[in-house]
């Protein structure tokens, strides 16, 4: 994503009820010619009466709405563009001046796009072939951040938006016995990842989310014109908005989020059991027996993911499961070469390279004369294949697979640049983010073998393996989940700004079983200090592709003729697996993602039972090392 481009990469609405014709049936008159009067001349030929003239449609034509529709698609593809140059600009090179050009940007795209919205209602009634009706859907959830209708608020808004993704960017914590140094979230990340002293990871936990406390305001007042935006456009708040890009009903989506959730909550209950028994080993008390687990000690500053906490937890007597940052280190592997393994990925199932331009334009680490918005993304410029990465690549295990991540974004954007505009999208956003990351299941040790980061003598357990997997991808659910849950709560008002932080820690705790570790206040922001909330990135993306992924694996895995146990599958160098996904990509939104799936998974429907056939080893595992413990919290 980038937080802009996935302000484009929106989604889709269904295709959907067939407008009732307005051409009305004219009644005709009869007519009696008149002769002219004149000269008696031979007899005149005889007269045929022409026929009527076709009713005048009362109403704009199909023809009417194709050619607003080649416009808006013109003026659109010019202005995002526009805007993406001047993000990313501002992206990697956060001045005052950067801030403000993308803060003009964002309000241009505003405008724009909310007049467009207003302009294609007068063709709501027309009946239009369905991939036209489509884009007339997919133009109206064409926005992130919909725009108030009085321009001091759009402007207003434009300005929030922007500086809250800057004081993101930019925030640094500077603890007292630093002595004027700063800390990036980068430097507290790898303190989350790899001390295991309690108080340390305390502080570099709190010291990063105090920094959030300066949001809240701004936030609070975010909410209230966008929503102002929504409304304006047609939707109750922002929340509904988001969740109507998903050709179905607001609440038939959430629904289908709770449903996918029930699906796997048992094995993620499962993981957090297992993984609280052994963090005690650790902490002792510090963790509670049957209580949440403290936030701070799960690898991760949001405990999103736990994969670096997995010496704490492994399965005993398996050895220490495989650790890319210590094979980076040992082959001195620099950040591009990382992208280029990535890169080698795609092309062996017969991708093209990346352009010459994505090498010369990306930025792949954190510059030291500047400051820059570090989290990644990926981007397509003029959407027609100016690809390009932003990251601070760090040499470890989760910037690997961040890199695949955020190449599977840059493949979705280079299959579909010659669709339309408004297909230029994922089937919807679960696919965007899942495509890369289905990639990534392929990262097999056999396949780490096959290209020298694991060596050939090394035997992988697979309990081990899967583990290891698992605190990545099942760990991260109930976070995928909960972050728009509080935010769609938000937007719709049930939760007021003097419950935002109440609200957060009761639903992380809820869903996640993690608790803040230190006491927090309405003083605090916390949800401010994950990226997404600052830089309106909508996030049930993540959760769809969470489930999405394992079903794509499945699926590319049957198309390479393979049927051994899910886990062990590599596409790796497979072309047929590589044609399925490229179909499925070239699609973009063209069709609603229903199609999509069938296309790729044969089923219509996303389905956690992939998930949960992948890890069926891991199951009995947990299930057996806790069958002592009193799981939940
Ligand atoms: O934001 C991202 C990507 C960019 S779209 C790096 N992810 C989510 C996160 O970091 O919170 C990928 C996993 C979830
Ligand atoms: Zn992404």
């Amino acid at each position: 994503m980038s937080s802009f481009r996935s302000s484009r990469a929106r989604l889709l609405k269904p295709t959907l009820a067939i407008a009732s014709s307005l051409w009305l049936t004219a009644s005709l008159t009869s007519c009696t010619p008149c002769e002219p009067v004149g000269p008696l001349k031979a007899d005149p030929p005889p007269t045929v009466t022409p026929p009527p003239p076709p009713p005048k449609p009362a109403g704009p034509t199909e023809a009417d709405a194709r050619s607003f529709m080649a416009d808006t698609e013109t003026q659109l593809r010019a202005m995002w563009s526009y805007a993406q140059r001047v993000q990313f600009a501002q992206n990697t090179n956060i001045t005052t001046d950067t801030e403000q050009l993308n803060a003009q940007a964002q309000e241009q795209v505003m405008e724009l796009v909310s007049k467009k919205i207003k302009d294609a209602a007068r063709f709501d009634a027309v009946q239009l072939p369905s991939d036209l009706r489509r884009k007339f859907d997919l133009l109206k959830l064409a926005q992130d951040l919909p725009a108030p209708a009085d321009a001091n608020e759009r402007a207003e808004l434009a300005q929030l938006a922007a500086g809250m993704e800057t004081s993101y960017g930019k925030a640094k914590y500077c603890p007292p016995r630093l002595k004027g140094s700063c800390l990036t979230i980068d430097d507290l990340s790898r303190t989350l990842s790899t001390s295991r002293n309690y108080d340390e990871l305390q502080e570099a936990w709190t010291g990063w989310h105090d920094l959030a406390k300066t949001l809240r305001g701004s936030y609070a007042r975010y909410v209230l014109l966008a929503n102002k935006g929504a409304q304006n456009a047609g939707y109750a708040d922002v929340g509904a908005m988001w969740r109507s890009r998903y050709d179905m009903s607001e609440d038939a989506f959430a629904a289908e989020v709770e449903r996918l959730w029930e699906q796997v909550r048992p094995l993620y209950e499962m993981l957090h059991c297992y993984t609280r028994m052994k963090l005690r080993q650790t902490y002792g008390n510090r963790v509670p027996e049957n209580g949440p687990i403290p936030a701070h000690l799960l690898g991760n500053m949001w405990a999103q993911e736990w994969g670096n906490i997995y010496p704490l937890v492994a399965v005993p007597g398996k050895g220490a499961g495989i650790s890319l940052k210590a094979k980076f280190q040992q082959k001195k592997t620099t950040p591009i070469e990382l992208v280029k393994m990535g890169e080698s990925f795609f092309k062996s199932v017969g991708f093209d390279p990346l352009p010459d331009t994505f090498w010369k334009r990306s930025m792949f680490v954190r510059p030291k004369d500047r400051e820059v918005v570090c989290h990644a993304s990926a981007w397509d410029i003029t959407s027609r294949g100016d690809l390009r990465i932003k990251m601070c690549i760090e040499l470890d295990d989760d910037n690997f697979r961040t890199v695949h991540h955020e190449l599977g974004h840059n493949y979705y954007y280079w299959y579909y640049r010659d669709l339309p505009i408004l297909f230029q999208q994922g089937a919807n956003d679960g696919f965007h983010e899942a495509i890369g990351d289905a990639i990534a299941l392929s990262i097999t040790p056999s396949y780490l073998q096959k290209i020298g980061l694991v060596d050939a003598s090394t035997q992988v357990d697979d309990t081990t393996f899967l583990l290891h997997d698992a605190l990545e991808h099942v760990a991260f659910l109930p976070f995928g989940k909960v972050l728009d849950q509080w935010r769609w709560e938000v937007f719709s008002g049930k939760v007021r700004p003097e419950d935002y932080n109440k609200r957060w820690w009761d639903l992380r705790t809820k869903y996640q079983g993690v608790a803040p570790p230190v006491a927090r206040t309405e003083a605090d922001f916390d949800p401010g200090a994950k990226y997404h909330i600052p830089s309106n990135v909508p996030y049930a993306r993540y959760f769809l592709a969470r489930i999405l992924e394992f079903q794509f694996h499945r699926a590319l895995c049957q198309a390479a003729g393979y049927n051994g146990p899910l886990h062990k599958c590599s596409i790796y160098g497979n072309q047929a697996a590589g044609d399925k996904m490229k179909a499925m990509l070239q699609l973009g939104s063209s069709k609603p993602w229903p199609e999509a799936l069938e296309a790729i998974a044969g089923t219509q429907k996303m389905d956690g039972a992939a998930m949960l056939d992948y890890y069926a080893p891991l199951i009995s595992f947990l299930k057996d090392q806790t069958k002592s413990q009193k799981c939940g919290w």
